[in-house]
This record gives structure tokens, sequence and C-alpha cells, in this order.
């Protein structure tokens, strides 16, 4: 950042999200415009989007079609109110989200984020039960490694210790499966790894330990991504869907990331032929350009809330946002965007060369694994002794100064780019990521 604007800019107000601040703003690092996979920097650099922005932006930056339906609903209708009165809009794109998503999950609810996604779908599951008289299943199964955002719901079912300890004991009646990564096992595995299946009969414990009676969901990431990218074993999520069947206890795919596009099916649920009982989503849904989330529920999750009298509300939930027109008119652009550049299903054409692309790295100093799926990827580097989080940071700033911006988790760099990128820039990520990584001690 040059020299002037950090005269200018006072830094000071601003408390960064998941940010460590005082380092931050002793050496700033900030974007001012992106197009198509590149962001431009203050001082006028091109930087290569490695991770969609946070794994939003599946379509590419400044996709002009969205600026102008966002622009014009906002001349035509910039709020309606979602609690007993509606918009067309938000009908319209409800109706086209449920055409994209697995059979049978076909109601959508509105929210604004993948954190108010997770709490939403997690309040749905206890509400469910209830409505159809078991209001014993009051349990919600998490997994470690799991991200789910950073409500009061998602952070109790969520398993990453940092964002868990500081908050005292969240949630009551909160349990965790263990998470997948194994490096003994499975590192280096192009895809899937083939070890791990047997890891989902821990819910079977689980079961046996509370008693399936008073278990109402569990909540699982198909492909983990903040937690740097897990790749779910071979076998697992079928093994997850069978045990949850056996034992009437709802299965949700927190699909925040890898919804939209990211495995080359609209959904990974699509992708691994396993259909959970709720999809939550957000990020990809607008293309990140307007905030925005919604949790797809099975049609028999909807009806059995439309028993009681039909004037008396049915979920007791929502949120002022829920269905904003300019949400909407910007997911509907999005739609648009995805269907006619097919960008939903396009990671099934670039996977080979990306996967190519990744696995090329594999010899470079401090690399301990490398894992791909679809257009998601990572590459994990050994921890400095005593100093888990170091090298991975000066990874990340490195890049940054050689025009590659990803995130990282720990240790791990945590690749998943525009849907649009092409071969050629897939070789040129992984151009500047080999130089950085020959260059970080
Ligand atoms: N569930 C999953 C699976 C997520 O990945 C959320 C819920 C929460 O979404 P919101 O919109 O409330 O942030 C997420 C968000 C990263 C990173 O780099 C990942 C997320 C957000 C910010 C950074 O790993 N995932
Ligand atoms: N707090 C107060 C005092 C409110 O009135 C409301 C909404 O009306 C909320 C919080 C929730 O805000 P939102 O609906 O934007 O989530």
């Amino acid at each position: 950042m040059s020299t002037s604007l950090k005269n200018e800019l006072d830094l000071a107000a601003y408390w960064m999200p998941f940010t460590a601040n005082r380092q931050f703003k002793a050496a700033p690092r900030l974007f001012s415009g992106a197009s198509g996979v590149f962001y431009r920097t203050v001082d006028g650099r091109d930087v290569i989007d490695g991770s969609a922005g946070l794994w939003c932006v599946n379509a590419g930056h400044g996709r002009r079609e969205i600026t102008d339906a966002v622009a014009q609903q906002l001349h035509e209708l910039d709020y309606a109110p979602s609690f007993q009165m509606g918009h067309p809009k938000a009908f319209e794109f409800a109706s086209r989200l449920a055409k994209l998503a697995p059979a049978g999950l076909n109601r959508v609810f509105y929210t604004n984020s993948g954190s108010e996604s997770v709490d939403t779908a997690l309040k749905i599951a206890l509400a469910y039960h209830r409505a159809r008289g078991e209001g014993h299943r009051t349990r919600l199964i998490g997994r470690e490694r799991g991200y789910h955002g950073v409500g009061f719901g998602g952070t109790s079912v969520g398993g990453m210790v940092n964002n868990r300890r500081a908050f005292g004991t969240l949630l009551a009646g909160v349990d965790h499966l263990p998470h997948t990564h194994n490096l003994e096992a499975n590192a280096f595995s192009r895809g899937q790894p083939a070890w791990g299946a047997h890891l989902a009969d821990a819910l079977l414990d689980l079961i046996a330990l509370h008693g399936a009676d008073t278990i109402a969901a569990v909540i699982v990431e198909p492909v983990a991504g903040s937690t740097g990218v897990l790749v779910p074993p071979v076998g697992y999520l079928e093994a997850l869907r069978a045990i949850c069947d056996k034992h009437g206890i709802l299965l949700i795919f927190d699909e925040v990331i890898t919804g939209f596009g990211r495995l080359g099916q609209p959904f990974a649920s699509q992708y691994f032929g396993v259909t959970p009982d709720m999809i939550t989503t957000a990020k990809g849904i607008t293309n990140g350009a307007v905030p925005m989330g919604a949790v797809f529920a099975r049609d028999s999750i909807y009806e059995a809330f439309m028993k009681g009298p039909e004037q008396i509300i049915e979920l007791f939930h929502g949120y002022t946002y829920s269905g904003h027109p300019i949400a909407c008119a910007a997911g509907l652009a999005t739609l648009d965007i995805y269907d006619r550049e097919q960008l939903l299903t396009r990671a099934n054409s670039i996977a080979d060369a990306w996967a190519d692309a990744l696995h090329a790295l594999r010899d470079l100093p401090n690399v301990i694994d490398i894992r791909n799926l679809g257009l998601v990827g990572a590459v994990e580097l050994a921890s400095r002794p005593g100093a888990p989080g170091a090298r991975g940071y000066d990874a990340l700033v490195a890049a940054f100064n050689s025009g590659l911006y990803f995130r990282t988790a720990g240790d791990v760099i945590a690749l998943s780019p525009p849907l649009t990128i092409t071969v050629e820039q897939i070789g040129q990520l992984a151009d500047v990521l080999r130089k950085v990584l020959l260059g970080v001690k």
C-alpha cells in the first residue's frame, strides 16, 4: 500500500473480522477493484483471486448483469417487508433455486448469510421434530474441524477450537463426530481419499451414548472448507445418510461453500449422490455481490409445519432482510449467468487441469499434503515447531506481494478460484504459488 494512502486512511475505527487487527493495520493489504479472476490492489497491482473472494464470487468479478439488475431493482422497489407481505421476485427466485436443488428439496427459506442459514436450519430441525410430536429430539451433532459460521448455533456445532474456546459453554446438548483428516492414510490423495468411510460409525457411538430419540440432526459440510479443505472419504457421506435414515435423524449438508458449482454440480449433494434433508447455502447464491443465504428443506419438512390452523404462523423465525429485493434481483441475475455460461458444471471440464497443476507442487519445500476435488484444492505445509500458522501466514503475505490471493487455515493454503478461471490462468496461479513456496522458509 502506498505511503500516502496509508497516511490518509484512518485504520483505527474498523474492528476487522477474523483478522489480526494490529498486525494487519501495521501493513495493510487493500483491494480497490476487481474484474474476472483478478483483484486490483490500491497501489495498482493485479492479483489473481485464488479463493473467489471468500469462496463466493463463483462467476468472477465485475459481472455487469448483476450490477444492472441491482441498480434497476433499487430504482423500482428498494425494500419490501417479508413478514405477512411479499414481492414477486422472492417467489420467482425461490422457484428457480428449487429447480437447481436435489429432487425433493423444494422449499426455500431466505437468510442473509451462511451463519444465519445454519442457525435457521438447526432451528427448523428442532421445530420439525416438535411439530411431529418428537420434541424429545433436541441434540445437535456437528463434527470436529467443521465450520458452520459464527451464530451461537453454528459456533456450537462447529469444531474449530479457536472459534469456540473464547465463548463459554455455547449450546447445551451438542456433540461432535470425529473429523476425517488423516495424512498417514490419505496424504496426496487425488480426489476423494480411499480410507475413512468407517469414521461415520462414530455416529453409532453417539447414538449408543445419547439415544437416537434425543438427536434432532447431524450437520456436516460435504467437503469441509474453512478448516483447510477436507475431502470426504469414499463412502463416508453415504454411511452417514444410512445411519440418519435408520434412526430418524435429520441430515443437514452445509453447502455454503460447496453450493453453486464448486464441485461441478449445482450442489455437492448431487456430486456425491447423497441427498440430505436440508441444505444450507449463501455466498455463490448472489455471486457474493449482495449478502444472502437460503436454506433448502425437503417438502416433507415444510409440510410437517402446515398442519395447524391456517391463520397461525407456522414458524416463528425470519429476518428483516429475508428475501430482500436487491438480493433476489442479484440472485436471479447470478442464476442467469450460471445458466448461460454453464458455470455450475464447468468445474468438471477443468478439474483435471486443476488437479494436475496442484499435485505438481508436491515436491516443494514443506509441502506435506495436496488435496483436490472439483475446483477446490489445498496445499498443506508443515507447521514450524511451536508456531502453528506462521508459515501459512508468511505464504499468504508473500503471495499477495507476488500477485496471488488465497485463504489460509493455519498452515493450509486453501484454493477455490472463480469457476470462470481458464486453464491458462490455472497455470499462472500455480506458477506464482510455486515461486512463493520456494521462497517461504
Ligand atoms: N457454513 C460454511 C460451510 C461456511 O463455509 C458459513 C457457514 C458461514 O457463512 P457466513 O456467510 O456467515 O460467513 C461458512 C462461511 C475461509 C472462510 O476462508 C470461510 C467462510 C467465511 C469466511 C472465510 O475459510 N465460510
Ligand atoms: N434487534 C432488534 C432490537 C430488532 O428490532 C430486530 C429486528 O427487528 C433485530 C435485532 C433483528 O434484526 P434482523 O431482522 O435484521 O436480523
